[in-house]
C-alpha cells in the first residue's frame, strides 16, 4: 500500500496555510509548485520544502497521493481534472471552478474515479459552528425562520489595493460573492440544513478604476508597490453585494458581502432565528456563540470541549480558554478528509465539504449574478 503524502500547488497566502495544517497532522508534504520556480523557492525554503519544476512533474511523482490546489481560480478546473486523471485524491480551494458546467464535470469525474474530493470550506470547522449545527439538528432552535448576516473585509477598500481576484479572467465574473460570500452560504446551509431556492441580488463596484501593479504581489500582504509600478485598470467585478434569500422550507434570509468595509478585517457573522431560540456567531470572535431566548436569559457560550454537543467535540483539541482559530479549522478539516484518504475512498456521508458542495456554490453564484444583471428573483436550477 502506498503511504499517504501530499503536495500543494500554489504558494500564496493560503497555500502556506494548507502546508502548515498538514504538518500539524503529521502528513508528509513532499513539495510545492508555484507560478514560477523562483517565486515558489522563497516560500518553500522558509518551510524546508522541495520545489517541483512544474505541476506535471508533481502529478508524475508516485509518492504524492493527495494534491491540494490553491492556485488562482481559473486554474482550478484544468488542474483538478489533471489530478483526477493522474489518480490523486484532491483538496481544492473555493470556488471549485469558474462555471457550474465545469464544477458539474469535476464532480462527475471525481465520483467516477472513486477518489476522495474536498473543497476547502474551512469555516465549517470552527468548533462552535459544528456545535451550532448539532444544536439545530437536536431541535434546540426549532424550525429555522430567518438566516441573516454578512461577510465583510477591508483589504480591497482603496484604489491602490490589488489582487488577481479583481480580474475576471483569473478570478471569475463574480468576485466578492465567490471569494467570501460562498463561505457564508456554505456555512449557514451546513448549520441549518436549509437549501436556497431563489435569490434576489444587488451588486455594486464602488471603485471602478484601480491601480494594478506591473509585477505580481501577495494576497493581503502585497502592499509594497510604488505608484510608478502601477497602471490604471477598469474594474467590473463587485466590491459589494446584498442578497435576499428564499429557502425551500419557507425560511428567509439576507446576506451582505463587502471587501471595502473599513475596520472589518475578515468578519463572517450570522444570526439564525429559529421558532424557539436563536444562534449568533462572528469569525472575529470565534470562541463565542450567542444563544438567544425569550422566556429565559440569553447566554454566551465560550468554547470548551466539555460544553459542546458530542457531535462537535471531535473538531476541537484544546481546553476552554486556550483559543483556537483560523489555522485550526484547516487542521480539523484535513483530519476529516484524510480519514477518508486512509480508508481509500469517500464515505457514504462525508463529514467534510465535497465537490458537491463546491458545485452548489457555483450554482448559487451564477443565480446571484443573473439576478443582479436582470434585476429580478432567480430560482436555483439544480
Ligand atoms: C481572500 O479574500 C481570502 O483569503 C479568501 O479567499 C479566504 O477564503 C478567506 O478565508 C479569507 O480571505
Amino acid at each position: 500500500m502506498t503511504a499517504i503524502a501530499a503536495a500543494v500547488v500554489g504558494t500564496g497566502f493560503i497555500g502556506v496555510v494548507h502546508v502548515e495544517a498538514l504538518r500539524r497532522l503529521g502528513i508528509p508534504v513532499i513539495g510545492v509548485v508555484g507560478s514560477s520556480v523562483e517565486r515558489a523557492r522563497a516560500k518553500a525554503d522558509a518551510m524546508g520544502l522541495h520545489v517541483y519544476a512544474s505541476f506535471e512533474e508533481m502529478l508524475a511523482d508516485p509518492r504524492v497521493t493527495v494534491v491540494h490546489i490553491t492556485t488562482p481560480n481559473y486554474l482550478h478546473f484544468p488542474q483538478v481534472k489533471a489530478a483526477i486523471a493522474a489518480g490523486k485524491h484532491v483538496v481544492c480551494e473555493k470556488p471549485l471552478a469558474m462555471t457550474s458546467t465545469e464544477s458539474a464535470e469535476l464532480l462527475r469525474l471525481a465520483t467516477e474515479a472513486g477518489i476522495v474530493h474536498a473543497v476547502n470550506f474551512n469555516i465549517r470547522f470552527y468548533p462552535l459552528c459544528q456545535h451550532a449545527r448539532a444544536l439545530v439538528q437536536a431541535g434546540e432552535t426549532g424550525a429555522t425562520r430567518i438566516i441573516q448576516g454578512s461577510y465583510l473585509q477591508d483589504w480591497l477598500m482603496r484604489p491602490t489595493d490589488w489582487n488577481w481576484r479583481l480580474e475576471p479572467e483569473l478570478g471569475g465574473e463574480l468576485r466578492a460573492v465567490a471569494d467570501i460570500g460562498s463561505h457564508w452560504l456554505d456555512l449557514t446551509t451546513f448549520i441549518t440544513g436549509e437549501q436556497v431556492s431563489a435569490v434576489m441580488a444587488d451588486l455594486a463596484t464602488f471603485i471602478p478604476v484601480r491601480r494594478k501593479p506591473t509585477r505580481p504581489i501577495d494576497t493581503f500582504t502585497g502592499k509594497e508597490v510604488t505608484a510608478a509600478e502601477t497602471i490604471d485598470q477598469p474594474i467590473h467585478t463587485e466590491d459589494y453585494a446584498s442578497i435576499l434569500l428564499r429557502f425551500a422550507s419557507g425560511a428567509r434570509g439576507v446576506l451582505t458581502v463587502s471587501q471595502v468595509s473599513p475596520g472589518r478585517k475578515n468578519r463572517l457573522s450570522f444570526e439564525i432565528d429559529g421558532e424557539r431560540s436563536s444562534l449568533a456567531w462572528d469569525s472575529e470572535r470565534p470562541e463565542e456563540l450567542w444563544l438567544g431566548r425569550r422566556e429565559t436569559a440569553s447566554g454566551l457560550l465560550l468554547r470548551d470541549p466539555a460544553l459542546l454537543m458530542p457531535a462537535a467535540r471531535g473538531t476541537t483539541d484544546y481546553p476552554g480558554g486556550h483559543a483556537e482559530g483560523f489555522p485550526d479549522t484547516f487542521k480539523q478539516l484535513y483530519k476529516a478528509v484524510y480519514r477518508a484518504v486512509a480508508a481509500g475512498a469517500p464515505p457514504a456521508a462525508p463529514d467534510y465539504p465535497t465537490f458537491a458542495d463546491g458545485h452548489e456554490e457555483l450554482l448559487l453564484g451564477e443565480a446571484i449574478l443573473r439576478s443582479a444583471r436582470e434585476e429580478r428573483w432567480v430560482t436555483i436550477d439544480r
